[in-house]
């Protein structure tokens, strides 16, 4: 049985047919969501996707995140978290150090590592190795989630491998899966006005795709609320379609919001509720191939997140317990969050809590959950 609704905005009464009918929609569509402000109308258009895909669930993963360093080659104008290398508060983590932080956690039920940092020039390959082999004999039933398509194409640089070997390597030494960073906008314009040090849109989409291919999957993400317009934020979403359409390697995308504070933007405001909600919700309209759309709670607050969860988002991330890079660029929210609170959050909303590991397995509650 559908319920009828009134769309205030009647263009969206024409797509509601197309998503009913399982139709792909195209790029005029995706500029229609972004124009319109019926927010709720598109909210109940990207509902009716996520409850195809996932039902009532909403996932929460038990994780840790850990950043070696903030000490960055690329020095993008909306990071707030990196350093050069000599500049006060540049950090760069031992091997010792980063297997301190995951010993804080030992004694938890956690069960992914998300491990990213900047492109640190004093680093060998090596380090990179040693810290997954480490954190995977110390914790085997841990999963490393680690490494943006960024660092893995710089490794492959100092290293002189192939993106394949590289991987391979990687993999060979625990590397479970990669995060979606790094990806900000495809456009050449807003690359080379915002990170002109980093990667192509193509380059990045070709590590993801190389990963895919080894059978390593990955998330994907897209930084909006800057100086992007509405063209090329679809342009990027109908480009992660058309990658995912070859590998099926993408679990789950990742809208993350612009936080000016502390960065060469700090005269941008910050993003609102609005153009959050919409954009969670037009990517789960236009990402019609991939399982799942993340909110991640670090960025939007617990309280936004959990009303996402009526606008196409079927999972909050985690408990994260340390967060540098959004904190960095004035993040008003927690550092992390108890298993608890997500739960509650998740069924205040009416949805279903079901803890994952990071390929979306599930975790059988148990009396210390
Ligand atoms: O690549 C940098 C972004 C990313 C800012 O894969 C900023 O599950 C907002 O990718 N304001 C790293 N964002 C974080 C990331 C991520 C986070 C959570 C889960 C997953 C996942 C991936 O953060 C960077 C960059 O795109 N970023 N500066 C900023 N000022
Ligand atoms: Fe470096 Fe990543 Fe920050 Fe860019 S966003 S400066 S690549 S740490």
């Amino acid at each position: 049985m559908s319920t009828e609704i009134n769309f205030s905005d009647a263009a969206l009464k024409t797509m509601e047919e197309k998503i009913r009918a399982g139709e792909r929609l195209s790029f005029a569509d995706g500029l229609t969501l972004f124009q319109s402000h019926d927010l709720l109308g598109i909210g109940y258009l990207a509902n009716i996707v996520r409850e195809r895909f996932n039902d009532n669930r909403t996932y929460f993963i038990y994780n840790r995140h850990i950043n070696y360093s903030n000490t960055c080659e690329n020095r993008c104008y909306f990071c707030a978290f990196s350093r050069d290398r000599a500049e006060p508060g540049a950090f760069t983590l031992s091997l010792a150090e980063v297997l301190e932080k995951a010993s804080q956690v030992a004694k938890e039920p956690i069960t992914e590592f998300h491990i990213v940092g900047g492109l640190n020039p004093d680093l060998p390959f090596s380090y990179y190795l040693d810290m997954l082999r480490e954190l995977k004999k110390l914790y085997p039933q841990v999963h490393l989630q680690a490494f943006t398509a960024v660092e893995v194409d710089y490794f492959s640089r100092i290293a002189g491998l192939s993106l394949e070997d590289t991987l391979k390597e990687l993999a060979t030494a625990g590397l479970g899966s990669l995060p979606g960073g790094g990806a900000e906008v495809f456009s050449p314009r807003v690359r080379q006005a915002l990170c002109p040090k980093k990667i192509s849109g193509e380059r990045w989409l070709e590590v993801m795709q190389a990963a895919h291919h080894l059978g390593i999957k990955s998330n994907a993400t897209m930084l909006y609320g800057h100086i992007e317009t509405p063209e090329e934020r679809i342009d990027h979403l109908m480009k992660l379609r058309e990658l995912q359409d070859k590998t099926q390697g993408f679990m789950t995308f990742i809208p993350l919001a612009f936080h000016p504070q502390n960065t060469q933007l700090a005269h941008l405001p910050p993003t609102t509720g609005f153009l959050d909600l919409k954009t969670l919700a037009i990517s789960r309209l236009m990402l019609d191939n991939f399982p799942h759309i993340k909110a991640f709670w670090i960025m939007l607050g617990l309280k936004l997140a959990q009303l996402s969860l009526s606008f196409g988002v079927d999972d909050l991330d985690g408990t994260v317990i340390e967060e540098k890079i959004t904190h960095a660029a004035g993040a008003q929210t927690a550092q992390g969050v108890s298993q608890q609170e997500l739960i509650q959050v998740i069924e205040e909303a009416g949805r279903i809590p079901v803890e994952r590991d990071t390929v979306y397995n599930l975790i059988p509650k148990t009396s210390s959950r």
